[in-house]
């Protein structure tokens, strides 16, 4: 897929502040907001502030400190929502036409809070 990034996508809209959002936690790099459509009691997304498409272009161009402060956040994030213990979470990231990604900026989405079932046969 293309990494030309749209920067008129809802979540760069979110970033400037031109759409509320319900921030859970903020780094230099990173934001976690809850989803507006929660598919389980805890659903979060993680984004990075950098303009990135999907999952293999951050992977690939963003600069270690931004991924360092992602994952980092990632894990801060999963210990304040309560998800860290034995029972877990799931963590997918869609991207393009295959993924179903709806919206082109990176997001890795969180969710918990109850059993989410066998995804992969
Ligand atoms: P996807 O991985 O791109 O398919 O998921 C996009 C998610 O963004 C989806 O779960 C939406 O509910 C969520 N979302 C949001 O939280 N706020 C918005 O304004 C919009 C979508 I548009």
């Amino acid at each position: 897929m293309s990494w030309t990034y749209d920067p008129t996508n809802v979540f760069a809209r979110i970033l400037r502040g031109e759409i509320p959002n319900k921030t859970v936690m903020e780094t230099p790099h990173t934001l976690v907001f809850h989803d507006i459509n929660p598919q389980a009691p805890v659903h979060v997304l993680v984004i990075p502030k950098g303009a990135y498409v999907s999952l293999d272009h951050f992977s690939a161009e963003a600069p270690e400190e931004e991924i360092v402060d992602f994952h980092r956040t990632v894990a801060k994030v999963c210990a304040i929502l309560g998800l860290s213990g034995e029972e877990g979470f799931r963590a997918i990231a869609n991207a393009g036409m295959n993924g179903h990604q709806e919206v082109p900026h990176f997001h890795l989405h969180i969710l918990g809070g109850r059993p989410l079932g066998r995804m992969l046969e």
